[in-house]
């Protein structure tokens, strides 16, 4: 098994950052393959119908990466010169070049909501109808788990109600699900649920579940057979792309069992740095594997600590002006997680506190 570590550092700046096991290797090795622009990949095909069953969805389609998911099913729902509900620090907005606007020319309607759970009441007050003046609302998305909110996950009634009342109205319901095997995790309930009555949900194999690559859409057979050329049209027809639907089956069927333990490493991980001088963090909020935490009382800006912490043999980004993201996966042990406690608690005890004014 080769290190996944192979400079030596605790790797926490994603979940995106995992390296794909003995066993997925092999099956890739050994992957039956045909040309999926053709839907002759029988490897390709599996992966969907799995997650299609998994999320009790009509149909799925393998994409290579998250934001390509998101925008086509972003497509899927709305015409150009149309409104787009989500929230203000969502990855829609935030990290994806503008797709929304660029590829489906709809505009993001942002509401900025405690925690990223955006609720129907915020909802209801920035919907528009078609008029002389307005670009109707066509979508909703849900970022669930939220990323830069720290991994915080959506509770059921909320995303029940928010899809009910949308659907009332004509609306569809997205979910940005990158992380929503850690939201199910979270809730003691299959994905199912929380997918139950969305129109699309995009999930990623290539974050907490530690494929190489590869996201898929599920949905109604009609959007995602739309999505199929949206896909194409944004050169993400892959051919024998089996090779890495082989490792995404094995990251759908058995990584979600692994969970808890990352879990449990980012509780670890909050509870602890929330003891130390200079970091603020309510290890109470933390629900997932995603630790986010304040620095400005160390003084550092997060690029410098970012790289003191780097010196001492921890990676870790800066998120926002004054905070950073640890991201804990299958590839990082408790051990690692206490090594880079006490990177922290060095550097935090080595730079002197600035004094509260
Ligand atoms: N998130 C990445 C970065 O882009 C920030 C990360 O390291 O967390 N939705 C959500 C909620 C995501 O967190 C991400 C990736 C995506 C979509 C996009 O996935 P990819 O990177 O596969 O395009």
């Amino acid at each position: 098994m080769p290190d996944p570590h192979p400079a030596g550092y605790i790797d926490l700046r994603s979940d995106t950052v995992t390296k794909p096991d003995q066993k997925m290797r092999a099956a890739m090795a050994s992957a039956e393959v045909g040309d999926d622009v053709y839907g002759e990949d029988p490897t390709v095909n599996r992966l969907e119908q799995r997650a299609a069953e998994i999320f009790g969805k009509e149909a799925a389609l393998f994409v290579p990466t998250g934001t390509m998911g998101n925008t086509i099913a972003i497509k899927m729902h709305t015409r150009h010169g149309e409104e787009v509900i989500c929230e203000a620090r969502s990855h829609l907005v935030d990290w994806e070049l503008s797709m929304l606007a660029w590829f489906s020319g709809c505009l993001a309607r942002t509401i900025s909501a405690d925690r990223g759970i955006l609720t129907w009441k915020q909802i209801v007050g920035v919907i528009r109808t078609k008029g002389p003046h307005n670009a109707p609302t066509t979508l909703i998305s849900l970022e669930n788990t939220h990323n830069m909110w720290g991994g915080s996950v959506y509770p059921l009634a909320v995303i029940d109600e928010i899809c009910a009342r949308s659907h009332e109205r004509g609306i569809k319901v997205h979910i940005d699900g990158a992380r929503i095997f850690n939201a199910s995790v979270a809730l003691d309930v299959p994905v199912s649920r929380i997918a139950r009555d969305a129109d699309s949900v995009m999930f990623c194999l290539s974050k907490a579940l530690g494929a190489p690559a590869g996201s898929l859409v599920v949905g109604t057979s009609e959007a995602i057979a739309e999505g199929r050329l949206y896909r194409k049209r944004l050169g993400g027809g892959m051919r024998q792309a089996g090779v890495l639907a082989a490792a995404g089956l094995i990251a759908l069927e058995e990584s979600p069992a692994g969970l808890p333990r990352d879990h449990e490493n980012a509780r670890f991980l909050a509870l602890r740095l929330s003891e130390l001088p200079g970091i603020e963090i309510d290890p109470a909020g933390v629900e997932t594997n995603i630790v986010i935490f304040d620095i400005s009382q160390t003084g550092l800006s997060p690029r410098e600590f970012s790289h003191e912490l780097k010196s001492r043999g921890v990676l870790a980004n800066g998120v926002g002006a004054t905070s950073i993201r640890m991201v804990t996966h299958r590839d990082v042990t408790r051990a690692q997680c206490e090594r880079a406690v006490a990177a922290v608690t060095e550097l935090c005890t080595r730079v002197p506190a600035t004094a509260a004014v």
